[in-house]
């Protein structure tokens, strides 16, 4: 399988309880590669384009302010199938629905407080790094 990278945000209900360094733990041995990273505190309206293909549901505008509530720290994870083995490592959206061993499973609070985020493909991967990221901040 090709080398991937994808987009990866550690979310305020994890940051708030220090959990960045045993969510990254979970990444590292995994096989993936944090190659890029940082902890940035989003604005409601920064939230908003992000997530904006959600822009429809009913919990968007729930979403946008707990992502706005207190820092993330958002990072490129790569790796031989980043995107489909972030998700696996993070499981399933739900915590109450996620396998054992998962990052959501863990530590997640609700299916809104989820812990983590993680690109669902790689198309779009490439669009939410370009979001947070220069290519300068990409190191190998
Ligand atoms: P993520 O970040 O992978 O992508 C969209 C997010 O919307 C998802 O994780 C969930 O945290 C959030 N989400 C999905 N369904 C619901 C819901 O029913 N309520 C709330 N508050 N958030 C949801």
């Amino acid at each position: 399988m090709a080398i991937e990278r994808t987009l990866s945000i550690i979310k305020p209900d994890a940051t708030r309880r220090n959990l960045t360094g045993k969510i990254n733990a979970k990444f590292e041995e995994a096989g993936l590669r944090i190659v890029a990273q940082k902890r940035i505190h989003l604005t409601e309206a920064q939230a908003g384009q992000f997530y904006e293909v959600h822009k429809e549901r009913p919990f968007y505008g729930e979403l946008c302010q707990f992502m706005a509530s207190a820092p993330v720290v958002v990072q490129v994870l790569e790796g031989e199938g980043a995107v489909a083995k972030n998700r696996e490592v993070m499981g399933a959206t739900n915590p109450a629905e996620a396998a054992d061993g998962t990052v959501r499973k863990e530590f997640a609070l609700s299916i809104g407080e989820n812990s983590v985020h993680g690109s669902d493909s790689a198309e779009n991967a490439a669009i939410e790094i370009a979001f947070f990221f220069s290519g300068l901040e990409l190191v190998g």
